[in-house]
């Protein structure tokens, strides 16, 4: 069949093929979240239920979308690293960025009520999403390793500050004048000689943030069958074996977490 006369404007799309053998990374961040939070009556620093409604949708991305060999999480954010291999879409950045997007988007909805049992949702939540190619492994570490060192600047921060704020009665202004300045180290000690608090004691969710993988793991169910010739049902118990998304709060900075999972970033994954 002759071609339209309007076929031309395909012509106008940008090509934004990734560079292969690159290390896809999708990162997505909540769009105003410091107002979300506020109006949500996010705990803080730290809401349980938002930081689990978070990763219940990333573990939906990466079980509904093709390729995603890790993810990682913290605050308003969230990473995706699609295998360096992986020709979904082409390799098409805007195909990835969206269906990154928009499955988180619309599982943070859906899965809202699971999560804020007592907290309507008030307004529909946003996410922007950027995308970067890592050439090497080791660049893909380096990315990783600074998600989480801001996941533990930030919250070792913002421990101290509602620590001020909330248990000494200092004004929001007084508590940043006072960490003005200060060092990890002198944050942990007003932590520890004024609340008692010994930082590395606080849960490993917040202070490392979430890693995502892929496990194999056995689930065990039970079935009723009924054998021929026998009358009544027997229940029988079956295993089965299933890649799963896990969560991990884990340092993912030292080489431990790697070498104990040489597979996620295998070279001809
Ligand atoms: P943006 O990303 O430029 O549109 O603006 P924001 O406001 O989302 O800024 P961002 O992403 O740099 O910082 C994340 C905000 O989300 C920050 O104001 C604190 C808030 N947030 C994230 N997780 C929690 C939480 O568990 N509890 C509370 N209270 N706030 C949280
Ligand atoms: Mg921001
Ligand atoms: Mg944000
Ligand atoms: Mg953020
Ligand atoms: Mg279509």
């Amino acid at each position: 069949m002759a071609k339209s006369k309007f076929e031309y404007v395909r012509d106008f799309e940008a090509d934004d093929t990734c560079l292969p053998n690159c290390w896809i990374v999708v990162r997505l961040d909540g769009r105003n979240f410091h107002r979300f939070a506020e109006q949500h009556e996010f705990k803080k620093p730290n809401d349980d239920r938002a930081l689990h409604l978070m990763t219940r949708c990333a573990q939906t991305v990466m079980q509904e979308l093709e390729d995603i060999a890790i993810a990682y999480g913290q605050s308003d954010e969230y990473s995706f690293v699609f295998k360096r291999k992986s020709k979904w879409f082409k390799r098409r950045a805007s195909k990835f960025m969206t269906h990154v997007v928009s499955q988180f988007a619309s599982s943070y909805v859906f899965y809202w009520k699971d999560y804020f049992k007592d907290q309507q949702l008030l307004y529909p939540p946003g996410f922007d999403g950027r995308i970067v190619l890592y050439p090497s492994t080791q660049n893909l570490k380096d990315y990783l390793s600074w998600r989480q060192a801001d996941c533990h600047v930030n919250n070792l921060y913002n421990t101290v500050f509602w620590m001020l704020v909330q248990r000494s009665g200092l004004t929001p202004v007084q508590a940043q004048d006072r960490l003005q300045g200060t060092l990890a180290g002198d944050k942990n000690e007003i932590l520890f000689s004024e609340f008692n608090i010994n930082y590395n004691n606080e849960p490993l969710m917040y202070r490392k943030g979430t890693v995502l993988i892929w496990q194999k793991v056995n689930e065990v169910t039970t079935k009723k069958i009924k054998l021929p010739k026998e009358t009544e049902e027997k229940e029988i118990e079956v295993t089965r074996s299933r890649t799963k998304v896990v969560p991990l709060h884990c340092d993912i900075i030292g080489d431990q977490f790697w070498e104990e999972y040489p597979e996620i970033l295998a070279e001809d994954s």
